[in-house]
């Protein structure tokens, strides 16, 4: 069987608590975390290896930052499952300052159609899940569809991460503000 590579960004960096099959590898940079790092470098991996099926687990923020790089992929040829989690802005900054913040707002695109608008050589499947029946769903339909790059939109609440990254995010926030006050979160009028 191929073997899937998955890589990460924001609350996606908790697909790295997947258990892969044997043989995958999990390609990521957690050191500097750089948002925008992850849709470029699956091109570099899918580049070096196209025999491999490769998922990408991408934030709806991360992937904004350097989404053009979808139509280079396409251009290639190339076929990978990107899974862009939308949770409406940056979720895990949310959690550390600014819950309501407008800094941590972005705009809300399309993701699903992107594959369509970027390509007219029809070289994508886009899908939409809102659920978890619909998200198994539409990764059975990726699975059989090894001949097109798939991009599922996974709707997700915008305050819906692990407890695990909760609780470092709050950490965090007594650490590096420890003087931050509900006031902070309040979205200004
Ligand atoms: C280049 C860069 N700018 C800003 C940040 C700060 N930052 C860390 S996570 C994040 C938001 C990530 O949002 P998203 O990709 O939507 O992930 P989510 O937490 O919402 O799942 C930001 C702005 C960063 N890590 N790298
Ligand atoms: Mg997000």
């Amino acid at each position: 069987m191929e073997a899937p590579q998955i890589r990460r960004t924001g609350t996606a960096s908790y697909a790295a608590a997947l258990a892969l099959p044997q043989g995958a590898f999990f390609v990521g940079q957690r050191f500097w975390a750089s948002i925008g790092y992850a849709l470029p470098a699956l091109l570099d991996t899918l580049l070096a290896a196209p025999q491999r099926r490769h998922i990408l687990c991408i934030g709806d923020g991360a992937f904004q930052v350097t989404a053009q790089e979808l139509s280079t992929i396409l251009r290639h040829n190339l076929k990978p499952i990107i899974i862009v989690i939308n949770n409406d802005g940056y979720t895990v900054e949310r959690m550390i300052l600014g819950e309501n913040a407008t800094y941590n707002d972005i705009n809300m695109w399309r993701y699903a159609q992107l594959g369509e608008v970027l390509d007219k050589g029809n070289r994508s499947l886009s899908l939409c899940a809102a659920t978890e029946p619909e998200f198994a769903e539409a990764l059975e339909i990726a699975g059989a569809a090894p001949d097109r790059l798939v991009l599922i939109e996974a709707v997700m609440g915008r305050d819906d991460a692990p407890n695990e990254l909760q609780e470092i995010c709050k950490r965090g926030a007594r650490q590096y503000r420890p003087s931050a006050t509900p006031e902070d979160n309040r979205r200004p009028s």
